[in-house]
Order: C-alpha cells, then sequence, then structure tokens
C-alpha cells in the first residue's frame, strides 16, 4: 500500500525529486564531460580512471569543495546544494575542467 502511494505521489508531482548520483571520469588529463546539468541536492561521484594522481576542486560560491589528492583509482562523492554553475579544476593540471550547472 506504502509503494502505491508512493508511486501515485511521484505520478502526480510529475519527474521524481530523489537525489541522484552521476559519475563523471578522469581519464588522459580530462574530465570524462566538459558540462553537466544536475539537480540541486545530486552528488558527483569522481572517478580517477588515470594513472597519474588529481586534485578535483572548485572556488564557485556556494558549491566550494576539495577532494584533495586523488590517486589512481579512487573516488570521490561531492553534493552540490546551491543552485547555479560550478566551474571545477583540477589544482594539478589547471587544463582540466568540467562546468556543473545546478538546477532545481
Ligand atoms: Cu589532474
Amino acid at each position: 500500500m506504502r509503494i502505491l502511494l508512493a508511486a501515485a505521489a511521484l505520478t502526480l508531482v510529475g519527474a521524481p525529486c530523489l537525489a541522484e548520483t552521476i559519475a563523471v571520469e578522469q581519464a588522459g588529463k580530462k574530465f570524462s564531460e566538459t558540462e553537466i546539468t544536475i539537480r540541486k541536492g545530486d552528488t558527483v561521484r569522481f572517478v580517477n580512471k588515470d594513472q597519474i594522481t588529481h586534485n578535483v576542486y572548485s572556488q564557485s560560491p556556494g558549491n566550494a569543495f576539495d577532494v584533495k589528492t586523488q590517486k589512481p583509482g579512487e573516488a570521490s562523492d561531492v553534493k552540490f546544494d546551491a543552485v547555479g554553475d560550478v566551474d571545477v579544476q583540477c589544482a594539478i593540471h589547471p587544463s582540466m575542467k568540467l562546468r556543473i550547472h545546478v538546477t532545481n
């Protein structure tokens, strides 16, 4: 019964409000995407698929973060709670760039 009610509620509001986790990989000194759009409350999982260390971070207001040193094979989750554009870079390789649009 509870499941049926939840399904009905989702149908009524249209898109589900459940937060998602979106994976972005680092390989060949690049992010797998240059631009992604997510929703407020979603999590981005940064996965280092390279053979070298990366340090993904952002200084964008409201969504600043620093995953610190990420060795090959490591993954880090970052949750984005503020609507706006987030410019993501690697502190070791400044040419690595990703823009995340956080929407409502
Ligand atoms: Cu890097």
